[in-house]
């Protein structure tokens, strides 16, 4: 990555009247929350992220599943927001109404504790808990919940489960959509921190290539994604995405 790439791709987001981020587990790593494919250490090094984020591994030992949620709740509780994640609230602040939409596949939560406030969740968020029966039933503060077992619904009895889009499981169709339009209306897709291996989120840069888009890539290692862009920054997040927000 060279300064000149820096500063090209700085152009076009200060060109554009509307910048979409699609952001995945590494613009979190350097607030010290394990990436999805680093996560597993410690206790957590013998089991499968894709199993235990599954309805079969719920169903086959809600107990260390939800364990696995409380303790990764613990971590992002710790953590904070990074230099990348204020650049993109104070971005979003600064050019008003739809001149920064995130679209983020992480359930961190990081980019609304950052002040960003059109915020796509694609996952959910790990910080709510929900009914497994849909119900209605919802928590937004985990604080209250038991660590180790999963609580019953107080309305139907059903499991509580966080609320997040496991493997196998559909994301919530308003949502999708709104990330799809924000990508289409684009004039620049910033992705960050993202392996571009799970779908539907990782169709997005090339729905926006395809809109007309300039996609540019911020990650320290090779993606799936990076064949389909018009430039890859070979950087970390907290470094490479203020310098392409940093105002004139
Ligand atoms: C679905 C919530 C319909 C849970 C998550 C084709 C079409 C549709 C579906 C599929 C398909 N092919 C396969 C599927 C099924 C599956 C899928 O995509 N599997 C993949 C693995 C092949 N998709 C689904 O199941 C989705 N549902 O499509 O429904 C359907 C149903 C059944 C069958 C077919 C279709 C649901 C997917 C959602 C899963 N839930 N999270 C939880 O978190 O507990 S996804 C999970 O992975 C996290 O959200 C995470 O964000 C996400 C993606 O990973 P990344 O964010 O990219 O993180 P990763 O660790 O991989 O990479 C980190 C990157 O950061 C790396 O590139 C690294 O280099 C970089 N990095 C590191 N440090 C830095 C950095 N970058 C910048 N700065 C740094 N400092
Ligand atoms: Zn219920």
């Amino acid at each position: 990555m060279t300064a000149a790439d820096v500063d090209r791709a700085r152009s076009w987001v200060h060109a554009s009247g509307r910048v979409a981020v699609l952001t995945g587990a590494g613009i979190s790593a350097e607030s010290g929350v394990p990436t999805f494919r680093d996560a597993q250490t410690g206790l957590w090094a013998k089991y499968d992220p894709m199993t235990l984020a599954s309805p079969d591994g719920f169903r086959r030992d809600p107990g260390l599943v939800w364990r696995w949620y409380t303790w990764r709740r613990e971590r992002v509780a710790q953590a904070r927001p990074n230099a990348a994640h204020l650049a993109l609230a104070r971005a979003e602040a600064a050019r008003g109404a739809g001149g920064v939409t995130v679209v983020t596949q992480n359930v961190d939560g990081l980019h609304r504790r950052a002040g960003s406030r059109a915020v796509i969740e694609l996952h959910g968020n790990l910080m709510r808990t929900v009914c497994l029966a849909r119900c209605g039933t919802a928590f937004d503060d985990p604080s209250a919940l038991p660590a180790g077992e999963p609580p019953k619904c107080p309305r139907c009895g059903a499991w509580l489960r966080p609320d997040v889009v496991w493997f196998g499981e559909m994301l919530d169709p308003d949502r999708l959509e709104a990330a799809r339009a924000a990508v289409q209306r684009c004039d620049v897709l910033l992705v960050v921190g993202t392996s571009g291996l799970v779908y539907p989120a990782a169709g997005l840069p090339a729905l926006a290539a395809r809109s007309g888009a300039r996609v540019v890539i911020v990650n320290p290692h090779p993606t799936e994604l990076d064949g389909g862009a018009t430039l890859v920054l070979r950087g970390a997040a907290a470094e490479v995405v203020p310098r392409l927000l940093q105002p004139d």
